[in-house]
């Protein structure tokens, strides 16, 4: 795998809450195993000169919390911009539970970006909020930087890494979702929803190890 000076990994909101509590921190919107993707973006973080991470990052009464419609987490309401599944409150801004994982060691990334910070509009995706018309400044950022292919993981694979990798190939990214960096949240039909939305968009969907397979490598070629 050659990678390029024009490569960036995108690591998507590796955060305390969506990652099972740890010593009281954390785990308030737990993707299962979302910490076991610490190790192995650390790894690939080591390959990329050029790293990028998002923080989800939400005021109190956020319009994504369930507790801001007196709703149960996990209904969806009808939003301006269209249906908007509601969550527990997660990654409020300045809490541990918003901070970056801990074990993340990744000295020389460039840019932490913040998204999901207005009240009344969610954002999943890393390049556009739910309306799926506000940008969050990524795209631009990423062209004046000539950065054109971007490696995806991190959390969740279903939610912000999904649309954060349809929205980067709609903007005319180079776009692959590292699968085995990333984990579910895994409400019904999610992943496979996923798996078909990635596919109908052609975004390819590599392992980890794709990155460090040699190109002479019988065990390297897929996806
Ligand atoms: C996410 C639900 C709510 C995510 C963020 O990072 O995938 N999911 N906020
Ligand atoms: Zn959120």
């Amino acid at each position: 795998m050659n990678l390029r000076p024009t490569d960036a990994l995108l690591v998507i909101d590796v955060q305390n809450d969506f990652c099972p509590a740890a010593n009281g921190i954390g785990g308030a919107l737990a993707v299962p195993e979302g910490d076991q993707v610490v190790p192995i973006i650390n790894k690939l973080a080591q390959r990329l000169e050029h790293v990028i991470l998002t923080q989800d990052w939400h005021p109190p009464q956020h319009i994504s919390f369930a507790t801001t419609h007196h709703l149960q987490p996990y209904e969806s309401i009808e939003a301006p911009y269209g249906p908007q599944t509601l969550w527990p409150e997660h990654c409020l801004q300045h809490t541990e539970g918003a901070a970056l994982h801990a074990a993340l060691e990744i000295p020389h990334a460039e840019l932490i970006l913040r998204k999901g910070f207005r009240r009344h509009i969610d954002s999943y995706s890393a390049f556009l909020e739910n309306d799926h018309t506000t940008p969050t400044g990524l795209a631009g950022y990423l062209r004046e930087r000539g950065l054109k292919r971007l490696f995806l993981c991190g959390l969740a694979y279903d939610f912000c890494v999904r649309y954060s990798a349809i929205d980067g190939h709609n903007l005319g990214f180079e776009t692959i979702v590292l699968e085995d960096a990333t984990r579910a949240v895994n409400l019904p039909g999610s992943v496979d929803e996923t798996n078909a939305a990635l596919a109908q968009h052609e975004v390819r969907r590599w392992k980890a190890a794709d990155l460090w397979a040699k190109k002479s490598d019988p065990s390297f070629g897929a996806g």
